[in-house]
């Protein structure tokens, strides 16, 4: 059998946030030893690739939504990355970066996966629209830009791209939900675990579902991991915080499950934000969690 091969391709940008810092998540989560982590795990890894935002892109000033020239911009270059690592047989790995960036990551998984099983881990459902959107931040629309509910289309950012199909998208994690986006989470079609779900049913059997919403029917899996899902007393680096999330346990336990089910075949994890972690304790983290996505066990 081949040896599996992965791509991290870093994304050092966070003006889809709402406070600076998501910038440094993918040169702090490389420094805490991810690429010789999943090297270690049998992986060939290549780590060389870093998405910068192109000179001189600016949006104009007083816009409801910010930035969205330097988003599209950057996501049309992670798209092509993303793009490119999937034609070359690759695992796309994706470092946030804010969760914007998910919008680059599916349009470049899309051209590819024609019919893409989406597991969405957070604390929020990032399916704001331009219209309901509170605060004008890019990352509180990524999931509803996948779902083709947003003016930007994943289509602008890669030829050949399309929308996801709500029945086959998950979040799993979720406890701070804007009224609208509650609505449309009831009227779309997608399934949302929100945190009482995981409390009732424990995160094995919401992982299972998950599983075969996203994977039955499907012709790829991608994993899209928000930081900010695990509780704030384990990922305090992150720019929403929302306490009772995930516990560590809960978290390795969850990606665990999905390393052993063969199903993901790509992945984002966004939001680190370095600027406010403790010790370096979330970026350590990350690097554990994205282990154990790749297969790295206890004993
Ligand atoms: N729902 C809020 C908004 O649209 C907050 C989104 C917040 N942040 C994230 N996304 N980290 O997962 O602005
Ligand atoms: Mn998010
Ligand atoms: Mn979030
Ligand atoms: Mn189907």
């Amino acid at each position: 059998m081949p040896e599996q091969s992965i791509s991290i391709i870093r994304v050092p940008f966070g003006l889809g946030a709402g406070r600076p810092g998501s910038e440094h998540g993918p040169d702090s989560i490389m420094k805490f030893g991810l690429a010789k982590k999943l090297a270690g795990l049998g992986y060939d890894v290549e780590a060389d690739r870093s998405i910068r935002l192109p000179e001189g892109v600016r949006s104009p000033a007083g816009t409801k939504m910010k930035h969205v020239q330097e988003v599209l911009a950057v996501c049309t270059r992670l798209g092509e990355a993303v793009s490119e690592a999937v034609a070359d047989g690759r695992i796309p790995l994706v470092l946030g970066g804010d969760h914007s960036i998910a919008i680059g990551s599916l349009a470049g998984l899309t051209r590819h996966y024609g019919n893409m099983g989406v597991i969405w881990v957070d604390a929020h459902s990032d399916l704001n629209t331009e219209s309901t959107s509170p605060s004008g931040n890019m990352h509180g629309i990524s999931l509803a830009a996948g779902l083709g509910l947003t003016h930007l289309k994943l289509k602008q950012i890669a030829e050949g791209a399309a929308s996801l199909k709500a029945e086959h998208c998950v979040i799993i994690g979720a406890r701070d939900l804007d009224r609208d986006e509650k609505a449309l989470i009831r009227s779309c079609g997608l399934t949302c675990f929100t945190m009482h779900e995981i409390d009732r049913l424990g995160i094995e059997q919401v992982v299972r579902e998950a599983l075969r919403i996203a994977g039955q029917g499907t012709d790829g899996v991608h994993l899209s991991f928000d930081i900010d899902s695990v509780d704030p007393i384990e990922a305090p680096g992150t720019g929403t915080p929302v306490r009772g999330g995930l516990s560590y346990r809960e978290a390795h336990l969850l990606l665990e499950l999905l390393s052993e089910s063969g199903a993901v075949t790509s992945a984002d994890f966004v939001e680190v934000n370095p600027l406010l972690d403790r010790n370096n304790q979330t970026s350590k983290l990350a690097v554990e969690l994205i282990g154990s996505l790749f297969g790295s066990r206890i004993l």
